[in-house]
């Protein structure tokens, strides 16, 4: 018997369908930030990245044009099982001459549009409120100064238009992310004022008509930023409740909360109040530094939430870091395959069980088992999903990504 079948019958004594569950991981569409392949500079020519963020390393063969990004991105793609979105970013609009950012339509991403379509994925937004001369002093739709939020919340409505767009003609609706950096270094004498404006500011990108059908919209909160360690303006509670409030959903980064407080944890909070949530997987080293995202406990915990929430259709998965300090494709390929497999992992799991131990008060067993579990044969399952999804089970995508270098990456100077 193939160590898919010894494993598929431990599962079956357990209660749990291997076959459905393999299908339901590979169903399940991840979103991939596009900026883990250029270390989030994009393609306007200003060369750098700012808003308290920072991608670190200076591993070669970073992509430099739409091609090649494009290009590398596939290359990830055909090493990675399951149904994916793309995500991308305002600054990887493209254009011969470089596009005001509130002036940006869809016809600046038709390159992606082709690009989606002929790959059957669904496309999600960003609004980019950084890396811009009218970010440069750390706020945007906060800003005192009106003439500057205006033109963030002309951004921001451009891009909510451009993601309708991908929607409707992509026939898979898209996710606009609205993330600022907005802060400040040093103690503030007014907390409220900057709050203030964001509000007004996120009314007014709101009011703008959208067909629900083709976009969604989130609201990304953080905890402090590089520079802006003191202050920052759309902290969770903000957005929580702008969120509670407005047709918006929250969408939790969780490099963006401090180091003992858990996203798994908030999970089933925010669930039992909003139809939808929307993650940022990332994994912060000491701080919100986007390392590549690894098979931890914590990825874990947060797929067992969203698969004991009964909440697979409801948690809108995306990945979110940037390590230019290895090769860009293979840290995008480890990220998407560590999902996959927290996924899988949580899918594969006695929840019923484990539930009736906790409500029954059993502990001592609900330790044991949750410890028992651990060591199931999931790695059995997660091979034969990858050969089910043609792709490589085990490290031989290494392989293929150290060719990708050799031949294509490399080449780039
Ligand atoms: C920054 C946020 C945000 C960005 C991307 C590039 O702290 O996590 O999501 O990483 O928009
Ligand atoms: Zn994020």
């Amino acid at each position: 018997m193939s160590r898919f079948n010894t494993a598929k019958e431990q599962y079956a004594a357990l209660g749990i369908d291997a076959e459905a569950v393999i299908q339901t991981v590979l169903d399940l569409p991840i979103s991939v930030h596009c900026w883990q392949g250029d270390d989030v500079l994009g393609f306007e020519g200003g060369g750098s990245l700012s808003g308290g963020i920072a991608a670190t390393g200076n591993y070669p063969g970073r992509a430099r044009n739409p091609q090649e990004l494009m290009d590398d991105l596939d290359q990830a793609f055909a090493l990675c099982p399951g149904k994916h979105k793309i995500n991308l970013h305002a600054i990887y609009a493209v254009a011969a001459q470089p596009v005001p950012r509130d002036a940006l339509t869809p016809a600046h991403f038709a390159p992606w549009l082709d690009y989606a379509k002929a790959r059957k994925i669904g496309v999600d937004v960003n609004p980019t409120l950084f890396s811009h001369p009218l970010a440069a002093d750390g706020m945007t739709l906060s800003h005192p100064d009106a003439a500057v939020r205006r033109f963030w919340i002309d951004h921001c409505k451009a891009m909510r238009a451009i993601g309708e767009d991908f929607g409707r003609k992509l026939g898979q609706t898209s996710v606009n992310n609205i993330w600022i950096p907005d802060g400040l270094k040093d103690i503030p004498a007014d907390r409220l004022g900057p709050r203030v404006r964001l509000k007004e500011s996120l009314d007014a990108i709101l009011a703008q008509p959208i067909d629900r059908n083709y976009l969604i919209d989130t609201v990304e909160s953080k905890v402090f930023g590089i520079g802006f360690e003191s202050y920052t303006v759309g902290s969770h509670e903000f957005y929580m409740n702008y969120a509670a409030q407005n047709d918006c959903i929250c969408l939790l980064d969780n490099g963006h909360y401090h180091p003992t407080e858990l996203v798994s944890d908030k999970i089933s909070s925010l669930l039992l109040f909003s139809d939808k949530i929307a993650l940022h997987l990332t994994r912060g080293v000491r701080w919100d530094s986007d390392h590549v995202v690894i098979l931890d406990d914590e990825l874990k915990e947060i797929c067992k939430e969203v698969v004991r929430c009964g909440a697979l259709d409801r948690v809108l998965l995306s990945l979110d870091y940037f390590d230019a300090s290895i090769n860009r494709v293979a840290a995008w390929v480890i990220g998407m395959r560590n999902v996959r497999k927290a996924l899988l992992n949580a899918l594969l799991l006695p929840h019923r069980q484990l539930k009736v131990l906790q409500d029954t008060r059993d502990f001592t067993r609900l330790l044991a088992l949750q410890e028992e579990c651990k060591l199931l044969p999931m790695a059995d399952v997660w091979a034969e999903l990858c050969v089910r999804a043609d792709v490589p089970a085990l490290s031989a995508w290494i392989d293929q990504v150290e060719r990708y270098e050799r031949d294509v990456q490399s080449k780039r100077s």
